[in-house]
């Protein structure tokens, strides 16, 4: 099946909202001439926020808890040298040097949904490479059935860590098969520039059908469990913040709706979107099937 992400645009492809209109015109010309596989890519119709709007509006708590706050702080994080350490049911455990864990995978370009359970949403460019591909390389033994992720814990550099905004380090998971999906991807880079480090840098989750907190920063541990692993934001308030925090317009945040959001940027016209199933993936549906989503939201 075709994804909606499949595209064969590159880098160049994804221009400046001022070369825009340029761009949409060299895709309808692709897709006149049946170049992009006679499939209209849905994705192809998304606006991507600008670098800028990426990299000033941001949820990064080691960092402190306001929105320009990662901006202004993330910025003395050491990201390189970066070591991940990967354990739990895994073949090929061991602490690596980054580039020695991802540096022979494909980095290919995702133009994202992105939708924070606060009711704002961007579009992002990202760079990076499937979850599925570092998880078969480094070997998922028989019995596992999630993967559990943690943020790196630096003190000296991270105000929010030392007032202690929330408990850290931060931590994430997902079941397997949300892992392997071919949606999920490590990011490692934006509009092909390195990630800033307020985005995350140098390597973070992106799951573009469940809210935003779920795709976890700056990681520094992948496990391999049988078990659901611990996330933050769940063992913060579990009525507000469920395991699975698939986007559902239809299942509302306790104090908001989740029916609509924000679309950052676009200047002084804050415009306000519907909220759509699975955040508009729904070749995801299936790994639900069976479960009730406002039960297990
Ligand atoms: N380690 C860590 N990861 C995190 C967060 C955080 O506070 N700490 N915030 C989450 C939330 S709530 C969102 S919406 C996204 C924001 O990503 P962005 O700033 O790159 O847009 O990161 C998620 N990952
Ligand atoms: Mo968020």
């Amino acid at each position: 099946m075709a994804y909606r992400w499949k595209n064969t645009l590159t880098q160049a492809d994804v221009t400046p909202k001022h070369l825009w209109m340029n761009r949409r015109a060299v895709l309808a010309g692709l897709a006149g001439a049946g170049a992009l596989g006679g499939t209209v890519h849905a994705q192809e119709t998304l606006e991507p926020n600008t670098l800028e709007e990426i990299r000033s509006y941001n949820n990064f708590y080691e960092f402190g808890t306001g929105k320009s706050d990662p901006a202004a702080n993330a910025g003395d994080m050491v990201t390189d040298p970066w070591e991940v350490t990967v354990d739990g049911l895994v073949d090929n455990p061991g602490t690596y040097a980054l580039q020695d864990l991802i540096g022979d995978l494909t980095v290919e370009e995702r133009i994202y949904r992105f939708r924070c359970v606060e009711a704002w949403a961007m579009v992002i460019p990202w760079n990076g490479f499937e979850l599925a591909d570092l998880l078969n390389k480094v070997g998922v033994k028989e019995g596992a059935t999630h993967v559990a992720f943690e943020t790196a814990v630096i003190p000296e550099v991270m105000p929010g860590v030392r007032r202690r905004v929330i408990d850290f380090p931060y931590v994430e998971g997902l079941r397997l098969d949300e892992a392997m999906h071919p949606l999920t991807m490590m990011a490692t880079g934006i509009y092909g520039e390195p990630m800033a480090n307020q985005n995350g840098a140098p390597m973070r989750l992106v799951v573009p059908w469940k809210y935003g907190f779920k795709s976890i920063k700056s990681i520094v541990r992948i496990t391999l469990t049988d078990e659901q692993p611990p996330a933050t934001w769940n063992i913060i308030n579990p009525r507000e913040y469920g395991f699975y925090s698939n986007v559902n317009p239809q299942v509302d945040h306790p104090r908001w709706s989740q029916a609509s959001h924000r679309v950052i940027g676009g200047g002084l016209f804050s415009a306000r979107e519907d909220t759509l199933m699975f955040n508009g993936y729904p070749e995801v549906a299936s790994l639900y099937d069976g479960m009730d989503l406002t039960v297990d939201y």
